[in-house]
């Protein structure tokens, strides 16, 4: 069986296809064609077609018509003037045999001719595609196969203004291998618009996609009010889907969700939900599905239910039976034409044996589908052995709703990763098939979708990697410039629970610059992260792709700008550059902060920030800052750590900020092992601790039991206290006590998540004295904290013979003395050290934003201001002896 490796030599090996005569012109878009999904099989012929200015279509009455209409443009959009239907071949011009044997009897003689076997022993939606010197024949086993066979030429043909195009013979045989593949609306969340939903419709048609599932968690008719009958527009509307599906050949499927008020039991019920899927019938609605995920299923909606079926889980399994039957025998039976009623269990995210699972595979009628998730609501990886599992624990066939690219969970993220971590294999073992839940964005989702498309037609071929370099290659429709922004901007939007590794492209040139030093090539790579957002709003062809990605399109170029300022800085630190280094590394916050402050805004009207290149881009202006520290010669800034993840934007440097009203969350509830730890970048004398857990609204996030603990290096801990049941918890290390790391541990699992607003750790080490004094908020320490963050920032103008004196706890041999000083306080000063012998001798004056002076390996016990008068407030960084 031949796969993309071989649509790669039918590419390369005729060079001229798509681009004779002649070298190619501006109006060649692609030089190499792609069909995807991958075809299962596809040769190449030696002999080639070409584009007359006429061409002739034979079709018969029974031929689809869409796959007419996309053979007819195609043919245009390759050069041809005129696409002409006839009978029979015309001398000269080429001839497209348009139709299966059901469809264009006149298919098979052309196939015999080209010396290819017809579709007869395909699977349905198969078809057979040749391409020879003087006709093509799309030849489908069923109308679906001849569409599928229309949209494979639109690929194989090049784009041409005019007649001559040259196109490589070729052969492909192909079928899916999984029979149900397509997308289902299942999200949370603000749900797609009309015109989104035609437009996906067609895509799902061009990327052999045939099912439709629509069922928007938030449209309040499908759930919420599930019994109310529709607004006649409503009705329009869905009416304009259901057409647009059927002639993509997408089964168009009604998802009506009872659960959060349904009385399994009631005749008035069953009657509603029939009504209901009566009136969406007359649209010409064949497939329907009841979900019944994510209710509860131990709480009764009315009495009778209780006394019909009892309580616990397995009733709940047997009630539900007992209306999917009902609807399945009153409604689906009574339609001739219905296809297999679906549901989704309450447990539909897990293939353990249970109460419930058992009565439902028991007692729910056996052509019922049932949908599953795979193991986990989003699961990482779904292997052949859980579909196995499924398709034996409920007994049914398995439809798996896929949780990818959902991102109702994470709205603050776009997920542009390829489908991945699918084992092959997989989709046969399930029964019915694959839908994909997508994001809210319903454009950005095509990216990932054709990947989905791809595993699902051919999931023997697929390759993650490949498969999203073809999806965004597609998505940039052939326009090289924007394909590379596309590229670049899905890179820094890659990672999800199924793709593991964030901005795996940038992370790589990032991780080669730590290790190597080429700033040029780096700064390439963020040049063209900061400027792919203006490309891809300038140049994509769907606008509606920059509409619903601009906060992280805004994101993505703010954080180009930060990160190219933290790569300058690290640049000019390296060069010597060291006033100009510093005023770098101060704007960098700033820049930071800037990149933080897009946002999403969502169904409830709440506006979330929006994340980009997470762990890659902060991570890597973090590690910047710490390389400035290390040639600045500081210990850098007291750093949080944790191993719980963080929901959405409440970092764990929140509990650091010294603002009570900000906080570190974890997404999930913490366990026994779970941790917060304070670095202190070097080993300090530590005194007064305090932690500060729970917020107002979440009084209970907080760590029920645990243990108070400190290290020296982070591998062996002394306790200094325990706690429990107290949000807020204090204490002091003895007197001497020497640590790098004070961390709380959870001694127990609990069902709460973590809010931490402060992690105080008072450090003793380093003494700073004189004036003036500090103003609220500020202390005079921040100057020598090792911290050029922290800055002590004066409470008025120095005084006459006013100093700042820092004691550096011992005598020890300095290079050089630095002063940095905050943007915005630009104080004069004459800078002294202390010497051995116990006497001031002056390094030199501090005129601007940057002093640094030489010392040349004096023995140094002290460094002191003296100010000059008349300046405004001094705001001093750091003072630094090195
Ligand atoms: F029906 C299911 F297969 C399913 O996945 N249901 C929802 C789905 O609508 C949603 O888009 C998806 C991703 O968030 O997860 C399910 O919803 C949940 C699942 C949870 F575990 C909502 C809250 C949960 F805690």
């Amino acid at each position: 069986m031949l796969a993309c490796a071989c649509a790669l030599a039918l590419v390369l090996g005729v060079p001229a296809a798509g681009a004779a005569p002649g070298p190619p012109g501006p109006e060649t878009r692609r030089s190499a064609p792609i069909i995807t999904p991958t075809p299962q099989d596809l040769r190449q012929r030696d002999d080639r077609a070409t584009i007359t200015p006429t061409v002739t279509l034979v079709a018969g009455d029974k031929a689809d018509a869409t796959a007419l209409k996309v053979t007819q443009q195609a043919l245009l959009d390759a050069g041809a003037h005129r696409v002409v239907r006839a009978e029979g071949p015309v001398a000269g011009r080429l001839t497209v045999y348009a139709g299966g044997p059901g469809e264009t009897p006149q298919t098979a003689g052309a196939l015999t001719a080209l010396g290819v076997e017809g579709p007869g022993q395909l699977p349905p939606e198969g078809y057979v595609l040749a391409v020879g010197e003087r006709s093509i024949a799309l030849s489908g086993q069923d109308t679906a196969g001849t569409y599928y066979a229309a949209q494979s030429l639109r690929q194989l043909l090049p784009e041409r203004k005019g007649p001559g195009a040259k196109v490589a013979g070729a052969e492909i045989r192909d079928w899916p291998t999984t029979a149900v593949r397509g997308v289902i609306e299942g999200f949370y969340g603000i749900p797609w618009t009309h015109a989104a939903r035609l437009d996906q419709l067609d895509f799902y048609g061009e990327h052999k996609m045939n099912i439709y599932v629509y069922s928007p968690k938030d449209d309040p008719y499908l759930r919420e009010r599930w019994r109310e009958p529709y607004p006649a527009a409503q009705l329009a509307k869905m009416k304009e889907l259901v057409d647009r599906a059927r002639a993509r050949h997408v089964e168009f499927t009604y998802a009506l969700s009872p659960g959060l008020s349904v009385c399994y039991s009631s005749e008035a019920d069953i009657k509603a939900l029939t009504d209901k899927f009566e009136t969406v019938w007359e649209l010409g609605i064949r497939t329907y599905a009841v979900p019944l995920d994510d209710i509860s299923y131990t709480k009764w909606n009315c009495q009778a239910d209780q006394e019909k079926w009892g309580t616990g889980a397995a009733a709940a399994g047997a009630a539900q039976a007992y209306l999917l039957n009902r609807v399945n025998r009153d409604f689906i039976a009574t339609h001739p034409g219905a296809a297999p009623l679906q549901m989704v269990p309450t447990e539909y995210y897990n293939i353990t044996p249970s109460p419930y699972k058992k009565a439902l595979a028991e007692l729910l009628d056996e052509d019922v589908v049932v949908e599953w998730t795979g193991v986990g609501v989003i699961a990482p990886v779904i292997t052949v052995a859980q579909a196995k599992a499924a398709r034996s624990v409920f007994a049914h066939p398995i439809l798996l709703w896929d949780n990818y690219p959902v991102n109702d969970y994470v709205t603050n993220r776009l997920l542009l990763g390829p489908y991945n971590g699918r084992e092959k294999g997989m989709p046969a073992e399930l029964g019915s098939g694959i839908t994909a839940n997508p994001m809210n964005q319903a454009y950005a989702s095509k990216i990932p979708l054709i990947t989905v498309a791809d595993y699902t037609w051919n999931d023997a071929a697929y390759d993650p990697r490949t498969s999203w370099q073809t999806a965004i290659s597609l998505y940039a429709d052939g326009d090289a410039r924007t394909e590379k922004a596309l590229r670049i901007f899905s890179d820094v939007n890659y990672s999800s629970r199924i793709n593991a590794q964030q901005a795996p492209d940038l992370a790589a040139d990032i991780a080669r610059f730590w290790e190597s030093g080429g700033v040029a090539a780096l700064d390439r790579a963020l040049a063209g992260l900061q400027k792919s957002p203006d490309v891809l709003r300038d140049r994509i062809a769907e606008q509606e792709f920059v509409t619903e990605s601009e906060p992280w399109l805004d994101a993505a170029e703010a954080w180009g700008v930060a990160t190219r300022a933290a790569l300058r800085m690290v640049r000019l630190a390296r060069d010597g550059e060291g006033a100009a280094a510093w005023d770098q590394r101060q704007r960098l916050p700033g820049l930071v902060a800037a990149a933080r402050s897009f946002t999403y805004t969502d169904l409830d009207g709440r506006k979330i920030p929006v994340v980009v290149g997470e762990g890659v881009l902060d991570r890597f202006t973090e590690d910047a800052a710490a390389e400035h520290d290390r040639l600045l010669g500081v210990t850098g800034t007291v750093k949080g750590l944790t191993n719980l993840p963080t929901y959405q934007g409440n970092l764990i440097a929140r509990m650091l900020d010294g603002d009570n009203s900000t906080f570190f969350w974890s997404s999930r509830a913490t366990a026994a092992g779970d941790h917060v730890t304070v670095d202190l970048r070097k080993a300090r004398e530590i005194g007064g601790i305090s932690l500060a857990m729970g917020k107002p609204g979440s009084a209970n996030d907080y760590m029920r039991q645990g243990v108070l603990e400190y290290s020296s290096d982070g591998a062996s801990w002394e306790q200094l206290a325990t706690f429990s049941g107290k949000a807020v918890v204090t204490a002091t290390a003895p007197a001497g006590t020497q640590a790098r790391y004070v961390r709380a541990r959870a001694t127990a699992g609990q069902t709460n998540w973590l809010v931490v607003r402060e992690f105080a750790v008072e450090t003793k080490d380093g003494s700073v004295t004189g004036g003036p004094p500090a103003a609220a908020g500020s202390s005079l320490r921040a100057a020598a904290d090792g911290d050029v963050t922290s800055v002590y920032r004066a409470a008025r103008a120095p005084e006459p013979d006013e100093a700042l004196l820092v004691d550096l706890g011992g005598e020890r041999e300095a290079a050089s003395v630095t002063v940095l000083q905050s943007r915005g306080g630009s104080a004069q000063a004459v800078v002294q050290v202390r010497g051995g012998d116990g006497d001031w001798s002056t390094a030199g004056e501090l005129e601007d934003a940057y002093g640094e002076f030489t010392l040349d390996g004096e023995r140094v016990s002290a460094v002191r201001l003296l100010w000059s008068e008349g300046d405004g407030a001094p705001q001093i960084a750091e003072v630094v002896v090195r």
